[in-house]
């Protein structure tokens, strides 16, 4: 028998992180690149000492109710652990970990070029000249909202929240946030972001509001119909964290009632469902969950789950450790 932990990898990864994987660890590659089934993936729980899931694995208390007494770490490849039933992993004693920190940077990016293309109407120009039918300059032809001077209000102040307060000062927007915590007042000073305790208030004065918060049973539909109607009719919305976080139909309602000036989405309630009646959607740019699609990231990911795994193997804690406050 190998003394090496079994380790059970849903999907596809990045070449040099699998073949690392497989000096390391006795490890089963999913050769398919398919989120797996809940068979597939309760034949893993009950047989790995580690697995290694993405955001397009479930694996829920039912699921959980069939883990092995040999499985002691979920090592998520992500950083959104929204997918995992944590409480019931703690109850049996299995720690969960996910990829903090390297992804900041590229889902920064993604998200900036979302509250750039929506209010410039970016796609529309890009359609409306493979359509053909494009007719030269106008003055009032494909007329956005300036971003220089507006207000831009952050929902969830973390790593990827404050990054997208650098990026958005750059382009002139004064920027607004709202988190659980006020962040110290050297941070605050640095990003020359102003806390708004109250969520509501915040919205009522926004332009544009970007979505950076995880979803956990306190952020489930916290732009809430009653709270999106808060927001100004030339308000735009982005959301590149996830589709949970906002009521989606309540977000389309107002869409498609002219109620909201736009969306920039690259997360959705049901993925991979998409609902076609907010693509269908001019003031919409939709994206399929690639926030953090960069070559780079995604090695950088496989190496923290690859270290999480060794450390705790060895025995020590592993440092990505989801605690609590994902609960
Ligand atoms: C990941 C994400 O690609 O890390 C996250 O939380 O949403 C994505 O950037 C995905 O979750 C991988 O599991």
């Amino acid at each position: 028998k190998t003394s090496k932990p079994r380790v059970i990898v849903s999907r596809r990864l990045p070449e040099p992180i699998e073949t690392r994987m497989a000096e390391l660890f006795d490890v089963r590659l999913n050769t398919d690149d398919q989120p797996m089934s809940a068979a597939q993936l309760i034949e893993a729980v009950g047989e790995a000492d580690v697995l290694v899931p993405t955001v397009t694995d479930k694996i829920d208390a039912a699921i959980l109710a069939h883990a092995g007494p040999q499985l002691k770490l979920i090592a998520n490849f992500g950083n959104g652990v929204d997918h995992i039933d944590l409480a019931s992993a703690r109850q049996r004693g299995i720690t969960v970990t996910n990829t903090p920190g390297v992804l900041t940077e590229d889902t920064a990016d993604m998200t900036m070029a979302l509250i750039l293309a929506v209010p410039r109407r970016l796609v529309e120009g890009v359609r409306l000249l493979e359509s053909g039918e494009w007719e030269g300059w106008s003055p009032t032809g494909l007329l956005g909202r300036r971003l220089w001077g507006k207000r831009l209000g952050i929902i969830g102040m973390g790593r990827i929240g404050q990054a997208v307060a650098r990026r958005a000062r750059a382009f002139g927007m004064q920027i607004h946030y709202h988190n659980r915590r006020r962040l110290p007042q050297q941070v605050e000073q640095d990003l020359e972001a102003t806390w708004w305790e109250s969520l509501d208030q915040m919205l009522a004065r926004a332009d544009v509001i970007s979505i950076h918060c995880p979803h956990t049973p306190a952020t489930f539909h916290l732009l809430s119909a009653r709270r999106l109607k808060q927001l100004r009719p030339h308000a735009y919305v982005v959301n590149t964290a996830r589709g949970e976080v906002v009521d989606e139909n309540a977000l389309l309602r107002m869409l498609e009632a002219g109620e909201l000036a736009g969306a920039g989405l690259d997360v959705y309630e049901h993925e991979p469902a998409v609902n076609p009646k907010l693509l269908a959607l001019n003031t919409v740019v939709a994206l399929p969950h690639m926030g953090s699609a960069t070559h780079e990231a995604r090695v950088d990911m496989g190496e923290k789950v690859l270290i999480n795994i060794k450390t705790f193997a060895d025995g020590h804690a592993p440092p990505d450790r989801v605690l609590g406050e994902w609960l």
